[in-house]
């Protein structure tokens, strides 16, 4: 019994497939871009509704949808891989701050740029749409960058899922070089979760040409 990861290289899947690395998961990546069209597309379209990646069956069939929703649920299923605070435990509150943060506030964004048309019809007005988004990230990284006490990891001394997930995004515009000058601290954190062995590896993958 094995998990289906439905992703594509550079998105969100990326994280998933990190983290079921790391937990040393059996699952298969399935190539399901929601860019390219044709059969990808037509695949992702029949597995997400919203047509959006990662997308990921569980060994059971129930599929999940929700990239922080799916990395909580990964480090609870392999609690050995110690990749998130345990419920109650210090560090938990913040740990769960920051995953529904990037997601509901910096992820949300892209809905945005992926794909302007959802949100104002005529082109003319996509470049303001896109540009607006920009500006709204670099605001949520430097707002975070503001709040987040210094430490190797996001929440403390062990790297989580969370680290991973900003890890992720970080390569994401508004990209590298504007990530390394304007959030010193996350950015030492970034290095450092991307140091990990299979992190690196995974990243590497994804990420070749930034
Ligand atoms: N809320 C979703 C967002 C996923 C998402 O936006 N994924 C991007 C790729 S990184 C995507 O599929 N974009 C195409 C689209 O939004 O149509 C999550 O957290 O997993």
């Amino acid at each position: 019994m094995s998990f289906t990861l439905y992703g594509a290289e550079g998105t969100g899947s990326t994280c998933v497939e990190a983290v079921l690395d790391i937990a040393g998961a059996d699952y298969h990546f399935v190539p399901a871009s929601p860019f390219e069209g044709g059969e990808a597309f037509e695949r992702l379209k029949s597995i997400n509704p919203l047509l959006q990646v990662p997308a990921l069956e569980l060994p059971n069939g129930t599929l999940m949808t929700e990239s922080a929703a799916i990395l909580i649920y990964l480090s609870e299923i392999f609690p050995e891989a110690n990749l998130a605070p345990k419920p109650g435990a210090k560090g938990r509150a913040t740990f769960l701050r920051w995953l529904t943060f990037l997601a509901a506030n910096f992820y949300s964004t892209y809905a945005i740029s992926d794909k302007p048309g959802r949100f104002y019809e005529d082109p003319a007005g996509h470049d303001m749409l896109v540009k607006g988004a920009l500006a709204r990230r670099r605001a949520l990284w430097q707002l975070m960058e503001a709040q987040i006490k210094p430490a190797s990891f996001i929440v403390g001394d062990t790297m989580t899922v969370l680290d991973i997930y900003a890890a992720m995004m970080s390569h994401w515009s508004p990209g590298r070089d504007w990530f390394r000058t304007n959030c010193r601290t996350l950015n030492a954190i970034v290095e450092r979760t991307e140091a990990h062995p299979v992190v690196a590896r995974v990243f590497a993958r994804n990420f070749q040409s930034n």
